[in-house]
């Protein structure tokens, strides 16, 4: 008994606690040998015998399995010891990773306008006709609700054409002032060099009482936004046309390949469109329920901000997933 419980404190590793169980308490072990001998004692021994036989068993047992709990957290520490990982170690061989050029324009869209206490609002890319078009004063018939441009779903669902509809949205769920953008993926039937059937817009919407958003205010901001985005650049104000807006303009900066001499680029223009504004028209703020208010809004497309601030040339890259474009913007 005192040789077998030295025999387990010495035990150095699991391998040879599992060793001294069998020898202890396998069929051929030491106590199936011992309660085997017990048969052949005289019948009056038998019980005295086999009371210290079953309580060297049971001291014998506890012994071993606590020593093999000892072993166990011995070796749970030294693995945690040895696979110990310093996170703050150099790696020569780790791949970093990169924003996709479209996220990093849209990121920097954002950020100018959150600075300036925009919020940004989401909705659904699956919409209904009433906030896609109707609300936008995009009657029935108006071409742009053609299934040329627009991916309909048989339960006469749509895909947002623009993100205009998170604009309708907001303004129903809330009261004026509003001051938000809207960013996202949106889907037309278009597809070609310079068009993808999913790309993303930003849109922006201010509405405030009656006569307290103008059109100079808007003017003020998108040339602000633009000269943050694109840096030093000549702006232009075109009229234009919308049916969700007027008046309605379009905005040109001076070609930043050439400066404005006339390049491919600019179709030797000199100048380069880039968003699209307006006063709200009121039959949107009609559809809403808006009354005695005013506002501007505006509408950009990503890729393009995208392909002019990282000069790349073919639309198409941006939607490959080819790495060794990502691998330049690292
Ligand atoms: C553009 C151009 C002009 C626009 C209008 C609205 C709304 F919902 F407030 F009426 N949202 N976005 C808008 C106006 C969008 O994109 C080229």
């Amino acid at each position: 008994m005192k040789d077998w419980r030295e025999k387990i404190q010495n035990a150095q590793s699991l391998d040879e606690i599992e060793k001294i169980r069998i020898e202890l308490f396998g069929k051929k072990g030491y106590f199936a040998k011992e309660f085997e001998r017990l048969k052949s004692l005289p019948k009056d021994q038998k019980p005295a015998v086999a009371k210290e036989l079953n309580s060297t068993k049971n001291t014998l047992f506890h012994a071993l399995r606590q020593k093999k709990e000892e072993l166990l957290t011995q070796e749970i520490q030294q693995k945690l010891q040895s696979e110990k990982i310093d996170v703050s170690l150099y790696s020569a061989s780790g791949y970093k990773g990169a924003l996709h050029p479209v996220q990093h324009t849209m990121d920097k869209i954002i950020e100018y306008f959150t600075a300036l206490n925009y919020a940004v609002e989401t909705g659904p890319l699956v919409e209904e006709d009433f906030y896609n078009f109707e609300a936008l004063n995009l009657p029935k018939h108006h071409p742009a609700r053609d299934m040329q441009d627009t991916f309909y779903f048989q339960d006469g669902t749509l895909l947002r054409t623009h993100t205009s509809p998170v604009q309708i949205r907001t303004m129903l769920s809330r009261k004026p002032p509003i001051r938000m953008i809207s960013p996202g993926a949106v889907f037309r039937r278009d597809f070609d060099l310079t068009h993808t059937p999913m790309f993303h817009q930003v849109e922006g919407l201010v509405v405030d009482e009656a006569g307290k958003v103008s059109f100079a205010n808007l003017k003020f901001i998108l040339e602000d936004f633009l000269k943050y985005m694109f840096g030093d650049v000549k702006i232009r104000f075109r009229p234009s046309f919308f049916p969700f807006t007027e008046p309605s303009a379009e905005v040109d900066i001076s070609c930043i390949f050439c400066k404005g001499k006339g390049c491919r680029v600019c179709s030797h223009t000199g100048w380069l469109e880039v968003l699209g504004c307006g006063m709200v028209d009121p039959n949107v703020f009609y559809a809403v329920g808006y009354k005695d208010v005013s506002g501007y809004a505006f509408g950009l497309g990503v890729e393009r901000f995208a392909m002019l601030l990282h000069r790349i040339g073919d639309l198409r890259s941006l939607f490959e997933g080819d790495l060794r474009l990502l691998e330049q913007f690292r």
